[in-house]
């Protein structure tokens, strides 16, 4: 495999920490030993998360481009065009973000806190768009790499959550040369690894790094798109174009790309009473901070799965946390008895 040969424009501080939870693990109950790979707090830019993984591949590609501007798109809560924002301040681009009303949310400010303030704050153009979710390509994110030209511009296009851009898996392969270094510091090795899964490219980098090792399979995707089938297409895809851009030798098989379905219930973005309990389980127990879009609902996951003997005994589990927890500001109503 070869990653090396990608250049990579550094957006992050370096490889994240992976912390022991002690009180968690105990909380659970259950013969496993729970672990965090801390990607929230991978970064000074913005608060961080998953996406400046991705992005730190996709920066060069888009500097040779010859383009002024960064247009991307995701829900109003995005943090994914939170990160576009940091990052297009970061490298001196202007940027344009579409911000669909992928959640079907009412909380009164919503759309003034969280993700959608940084990303204002940060200078740019955030347009809120009245259209439902969908993971895949929209005419509205066209459009608007379609003004950016009539400006006189030249857009540079990220696709939701970076998962589709031909780069977009290059970061999360990273993320499993990095792991591995850190098991052997540790002198430990993670039996599996649990990731949310959205737009795909995070657990297709993961399945693809961890192929090197025979754990693809062991990377358990948790679903929070409710959407699982398009995804399972996307998250192939994602897999395949990663796999040959790194020379990986093999073709992953089907039965190595794991998601489950579960979770995702009763919608994108949507917390169940489980989700919440999950995220007030990290949170009392060992103060990390889970969102009701996604960390939420890959935390229930993993808590479910330990607590119905899903994991052999003795298994050391690695929980990604891949940040996230500025959507908590939109949820304040939700939250205000904690
Ligand atoms: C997101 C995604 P993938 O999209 O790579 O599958 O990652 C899922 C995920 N955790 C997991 C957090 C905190 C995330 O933000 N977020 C999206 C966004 O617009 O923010 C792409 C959906």
């Amino acid at each position: 495999m070869n990653l090396a040969k990608f250049e990579r424009y550094p957006l992050t501080f370096g490889p994240t920490p992976i912390e022991y939870l002690p009180r968690l693990t105990e909380a659970i109950g259950a013969n496993v030993e729970i672990y965090a790979k801390r990607d929230d707090c991978n970064s000074g830019l913005a608060m961080g998360g998953n996406k400046l993984r991705k992005l730190e591949y996709i920066v060069p590609d888009a500097l040779a481009s010859g383009a002024d501007t960064l247009v991307s798109i995701g829900g109003v809560q995005s943090n994914h065009t939170r990160m576009v924002a940091a990052t297009a301040a970061k490298i001196g681009m202007k940027c344009v973000v579409i911000q669909e009303s992928w959640v079907p949310h009412d909380d009164a400010v919503y759309d003034r806190v969280g993700n959608i303030l940084l990303t204002r704050l940060m200078g740019a153009d955030s347009r809120l768009v009245n259209e439902g979710f969908d993971i895949g390509i929209r005419k509205s994110w066209e459009d608007a790499l379609q003004s950016v030209r009539d400006a006189g511009g030249v857009p540079y296009a990220i696709p939701a959550g970076a998962s589709v851009h031909k780069y977009g898996g290059l970061g999360y392969v990273g993320f499993a040369e990095e792991v591995r270094a850190q098991e052997i510091e540790m002198g430990l090795k993670f039996d599996y690894i649990i990731v949310c899964v959205v737009t795909g490219s995070t657990q297709a980098g993961m399945i693809v790094g961890f192929a090197v090792d025979g754990r693809a399979g062991r990377v358990i995707g948790i679903d929070g798109s409710g959407t699982p089938k398009r995804l399972r297409e996307q998250v192939r895809g994602i897999v395949d174009n990663t796999a040959q851009l790194v020379e990986l030798g093999r073709k992953i098989h089907d039965d190595e790309i794991v998601i489950n379905e579960d979770y995702a219930y009763p919608a994108y973005g949507v917390p169940s009473p489980e989700t919440n309990e999950a995220i007030r389980l990290a949170a009392r127990t060992e103060a990390m901070i889970t969102d009701p879009v996604y960390e939420g609902k890959s935390m229930q996951g993993m808590i479910d799965l330990a607590r119905n003997n899903f994991f052999p005994a003795g298994s050391k589990i690695l929980y990604a946390h891949l940040g996230g927890a500025p959507a908590l500001n939109g949820y304040s109503y939700t939250y205000r008895n904690g």
